[in-house]
């Protein structure tokens, strides 16, 4: 399966103290952070996503959207390993939402950020505290949809540049970062290009600021 062999290959070539990784859907997440997690300890796993990405899965039902649940459910990750920023209400569904209360991981909306950006920022910086390593995965679709349009799940209500910026160098400030990956661009469904225009500067920003 695809993603043992993911799993398998970093861990044959595991030698470096900064790993990124490049979707792909955002199944490979559960593969990446797997791999991750065999060498570094102390690791809070954020997602930078519109959705909690925490379905119903099976193992022959795997999809992009259950990527923390298979992590959850099979132990890789504890609840409050995990911290997930920019979840739109309206794109979970209520099933989602009481799976979440069974799971009990934290969690900050979208409109949160838009409301009180500071606050939001604060309770980032008081949960990185607590651990030693961090790995953050961004889901591209979480970035509105007038910058980026080639996500198959791409919308508006999503985040501005400006209020990723600030999460972003709220993480990277921390001197934390062990890994990222940048997920979900779909260039069958951009626009001149606009969401493979702005990962890959998103991309070459997180690794001038952590290189
Ligand atoms: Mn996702």
């Amino acid at each position: 399966m695809a993603h043992e062999k993911i799993t398998e290959t970093i861990l044959k070539n595991f030698k470096y103290n900064f790993y990124v990784f490049i979707g792909g859907d955002h199944s490979i997440t559960y593969a990446t952070f797997k791999a991750i997690k065999h060498h570094f300890e102390n690791i809070l796993l954020i997602n930078i996503d519109k959705h909690f990405d925490i379905r119903d899965w099976s193992k022959d039902n795997i999809s992009s959207g259950s990527s923390f649940s298979r992590l959850l459910d099979e132990g890789i990750i504890k609840a409050n390993e995990l911290l997930e920023i920019g979840i739109l209400e309206f794109f979970n569904s209520d099933y989602l939402f009481e799976k979440l209360k069974r799971y009990g991981f934290e969690y900050i909306k979208m409109f949160e950020i838009k409301e009180n950006i500071d606050g939001v920022l604060n309770r980032i910086e008081k949960k990185l505290e607590a651990f030693k390593n961090i790995y953050l995965s961004i889901d591209i679709d979480v970035i509105d949809a007038s910058i980026c349009p080639g996500s198959s799940a791409s919308s508006h209500f999503g985040l501005y540049q400006e209020e990723l910026l600030k999460i972003l160098n709220t993480i990277i400030n921390s001197r934390k970062l062990i890994a990222l990956d940048v997920v979900e661009v779909n260039p069958l469904v951009d626009f001149n290009d606009m969401s493979s225009r702005f990962s890959s500067l998103l991309l070459s920003y997180l690794i001038n600021q952590i290189i």
